[in-house]
């Protein structure tokens, strides 16, 4: 099974790239926010909590998370493999989706790590915030503080996927069909 994890700060592409990869290398796309904002427009008692959290641009508790993503993969075991998008966010949420994984004996291809400049992935979450109506786009200091969050929280991932050998930098400037490229160019190596 090909499992890839794609990284990279609020606004880098994940979900954009996720989607391409998912289709050109046949994978099931699995992304939180996704999730998250499902729970969300379904009003339910986790959408509610969860609300609370994005709103101010903070993560959503790693149990939360974690049980979507085993429930994920209990419900699509018959697939070529998974592109993790927005997940794992945490060190905990790493060491979990390596626990979940190696109950099916499939453990992590790589980590694919997209580069972009903090100024770049402030003006795209503003643009997105215009047109989606997402309320986490919409203010700066909302967005400024994911950016926080993620240098704190999400940033020390790297350390855990380094040792390994499963982590891939990949420059996420520029235009979508180029980032593209230089992500199924990684990921042509390490399948
Ligand atoms: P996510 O939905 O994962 O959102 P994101 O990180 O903001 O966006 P992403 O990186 O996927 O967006 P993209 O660049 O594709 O998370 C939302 C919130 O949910 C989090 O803040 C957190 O609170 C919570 N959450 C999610 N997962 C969690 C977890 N595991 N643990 C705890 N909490 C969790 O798109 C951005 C914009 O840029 C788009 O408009 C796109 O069109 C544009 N764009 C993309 N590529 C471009 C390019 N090359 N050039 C110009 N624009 C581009």
């Amino acid at each position: 099974m090909l499992n890839l994890v794609l990284f990279g700060p609020p606004g880098a592409g994940k979900g954009t790239q996720a989607e391409l990869l998912a289709k050109t290398f046949e994978l099931n796309h699995v992304s939180t926010g996704d999730l998250l904002r499902t729970e969300i427009a379904a009003k339910t008692a986790l959408g509610i909590e969860a609300k609370r959290k994005i709103d101010k641009g903070e993560l959503v508790p790693d149990e939360i998370v974690v049980a979507m993503i085993k429930n994920k993969l209990e419900k699509n075991k018959d697939v070529n493999g998974f592109i993790f998008d927005g997940f794992p966010r945490t060190l905990e949420q790493a060491m979990a989706l390596d626990k979940l994984l190696d109950e099916n004996e499939t453990p992590v291809t790589g980590m694919l790590r997209l580069e972009v400049e903090k100024q770049e992935v402030i003006i795209r979450l503003l643009n997105r915030g215009k047109i989606s109506g997402r309320s986490d786009d919409q203010d700066r200091s909302i967005i400024e503080n994911r950016i926080t969050v993620y240098c704190q929280k999400t940033l020390p991932i790297i350390e855990y996927y380094k040792p390994q050998g499963k982590h891939f930098e990949v420059n996420g400037m520029g235009s979508v069909e180029e980032i593209a490229g230089r992500l199924k160019e990684v990921v042509e190596k390490i399948r």
